[in-house]
């Protein structure tokens, strides 16, 4: 099974990355009629019941319950917060692992040096941390989808190299 990961960076990242994570939910219950857990599911979502040993083709039920047995396979890093503080107060909070959710207060106002100079170094570690955990769950790890503007301050990019 290829399993893909996510690095949602900045207001435009996690704004996208929110209206995928909704799209493919949708999507799946859409042609997945039975509510399991299956290959396809699998490559965006792990399943966190731990009723089952082999998470595989179980049930993952229907509503909220479906919700919180599935983690996307996502890093939310922003360092202005209010995007990310949105999304934890809409329906899909349950769908993030709140371990990979990295945010500052006031951002770096698309002033690319404060992301290089300042955020960078300072949450080098934190973001590489997250990073390292969510390649940890998948098996066979395909890629990662970095999803950002190509404005704004960026504090990853310092990361990134
Ligand atoms: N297509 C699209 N563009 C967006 C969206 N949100 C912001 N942008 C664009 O992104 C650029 C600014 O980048 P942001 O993503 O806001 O910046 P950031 O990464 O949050 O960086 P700082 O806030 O400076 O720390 C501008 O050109 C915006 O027009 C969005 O939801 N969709
Ligand atoms: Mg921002």
């Amino acid at each position: 099974m290829k399993l893909y990961n996510f690095i949602t960076v900045g207001q435009c990242g996690n704004q996208i990355g929110c209206r995928f994570w909704d799209i493919a939910l949708r999507e799946h219950a859409n042609v997945n009629k039975k509510g399991v857990y299956d290959e396809s599911i699998g490559s965006f979502f792990r399943n966190v019941d731990t009723r089952y040993n082999d998470p595989l083709n179980i049930p993952i039920g229907s509503g909220r319950g479906k919700i919180s047995s599935l983690k996307a396979r996502a890093v939310l890093i922003d360092m202005e917060e209010g995007v990310v503080s949105e999304i934890m107060k809409g329906p899909l909070r349950e769908v993030f692992d709140h371990k990979h959710l990295i945010t500052d207060v006031s951002g770096s106002g698309n002033n690319w040096a404060v992301g290089h100079m300042e955020y960078g170094p300072r949450y080098h570690d934190q973001i590489s941390e997250a990073i390292r955990r969510s390649a940890e769950f998948c098996d066979c790890l395909q890629c990662f989808f970095v999803l950002h503007s190509m404005g704004g301050g960026k504090c990853h990019v310092t990361w990134w190299r």
